[in-house]
């Protein structure tokens, strides 16, 4: 346990699990392997580190005392996957009432089962991470599927098997509870059911789980939904966080408090904002995928790093303050010709509870109608920390003909959270 009062103690080697990028002049870049000399533990994400006599901001969550770097596990990384905290969250109802409040997601989900419910008749079904059951219950209520097994490793469980019986489903679903990756089955099932997306898609990982269970309990040509997922971006404008943020410090009750915006940045704009409400009015561009899969094909080690692309056409002239991302999830139709389900938590649809996900660069950039922005984004799974990822974005701003000195580039990593 690192504790306040070691922060005074001298300095101490690590060695980089993995290659940083920093992503702004206070953040150090280095490479795995590197030593680096760490002379300080300001908070438990960011030291202050020491590399070839350049000194700045380190993510802890790369550093290593081990010798070998990665390669030998660190003992004190008992439980990479939080699964204590993850699960004893989901033991309790916040969440899971946070999650049935949110009409959107429900909804889908419901639409999903009454749109199919003829093909699911008979059908097989795994709901994978079922909650408090409430696909399963849409399958029972809507459909006459042969039988549902509702998955769910939390606690929560003994209650779903209550609101099973209670609805007088329990001929139909089967709640089972343990995680995904240890159940066993009497069968292989003819659809696989999972609400496993996080923010910005990915985050939590628990695609994962559904990944693995697809590959041992899905029969041959069986179906999954969602069956398909994309991740978009778009620039925009984000005044009043900015506001609220970082030009507080400009003049507050007529004083300069300009020397805290560097500390501002750092604690404001490193991590992505979860959470954020983006108005369609604040897209600078039109959103575009950035990174898209197929639920079929997707493999686990794909995970590790996704990379995509992003080329925007500037529409409107205004502040470029950052980048603004969420996701969409398709249901294919189990009847050939039939209607896809989809579920967008974009601006331009129904509110959601994962809302959208802020990007902010570290300075404005004024745009004008014309100009491009471009560039690239690689989402980088933590090596350690199997619930949390690196977002690192590069864009390019190119002036139209009409305004060819708005030239410039950048590059970012936000860490989420790890
Ligand atoms: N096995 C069983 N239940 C799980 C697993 C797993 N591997 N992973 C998550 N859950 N969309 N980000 C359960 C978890 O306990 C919770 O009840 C639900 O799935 C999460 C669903 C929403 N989370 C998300």
């Amino acid at each position: 346990m690192q504790t306040e009062d070691e922060d005074e103690a001298s300095c101490e080697e690590y060695v980089a699990r993995s290659d940083f990028t920093g992503s702004s002049t206070d953040q150090l870049s280095f490479s795995r392997g590197d030593r680096l000399l760490v002379h300080a533990k300001p908070s438990s994400e960011w030291w202050w580190a020491e590399l070839q006599g350049v000194i700045g901001y380190v993510p802890a969550s790369y550093m290593s005392q081990d010798a070998a770097g990665e390669e030998e596990e660190d003992p004190s990384i008992e439980d990479p996957w939080q699964d204590e905290e993850y699960f004893g969250n989901y033991g309790t109802l916040r969440l899971h009432l946070e999650m049935l409040s949110d009409k959107s997601r429900t909804e889908a989900y419901r639409q999903v089962i009454l749109s199919n419910s003829a093909s699911l008749s008979s059908k097989r079904v795994m709901d994978l991470g079922c909650g408090t059951g409430i696909i399963s219950l849409f399958c029972a209520q809507l459909a006459r599927p042969s039988m549902v097994y509702a998955v769910e490793a939390s606690s929560m469980a003994e209650y779903t098997r209550q609101l099973v019986k209670q609805n007088g489903y329990d001929e139909v679903v089967t709640v089972l509870q343990g995680r995904a990756e240890e159940i066993e089955l009497p069968e292989q099932v003819d659809v696989l059911v999972s609400e496993w997306m996080g923010n910005c898609l990915l985050f939590e990982f628990m695609v994962e789980s559904v990944l693995l269970a697809r590959d041992r309990w899905l029969r041959n040509g069986g179906t999954m939904w969602p069956s398909s997922a994309a991740l978009t971006f778009v620039p925009c404008q984000a005044d009043s966080y900015y506001a609220e943020k970082m030009a507080f410090w400009e003049r507050p009750y007529g004083l300069d408090f300009t020397p805290l915006q560097p500390l501002a940045q750092q604690e404001f704009f490193t991590k992505p904002k979860f959470s954020h409400i983006i108005e369609p009015c604040d897209c600078l561009a039109a959103p575009c995928d950035v990174i898209s899969f197929d639920m079929y094909t997707l493999q686990v080690g794909d995970l590790e790093e996704m990379k995509g692309q992003f080329h925007f056409c500037v529409e409107k002239s205004g502040v470029f303050h950052g980048f603004t991302a969420w996701f969409t999830v398709c249901f294919e139709s189990l009847e050939a010709g039939g209607a896809t389900v989809e579920l967008n938590t974009g601006p331009n649809s129904g509110p959601t509870h994962w809302k959208q996900t802020l990007f902010m660069l570290d300075r404005p950039v004024s745009v004008c109608a014309g100009d491009s922005i471009s560039g690239t984004i690689v989402l980088q799974r933590n090596p350690v920390w199997r619930r949390h990822m690196t977002v690192t974005l590069h864009w390019t701003i190119k002036g139209s003909t009409d305004n060819p000195d708005n030239s410039q580039a950048g590059t970012k990593s936000f860490p989420m959270w790890r």
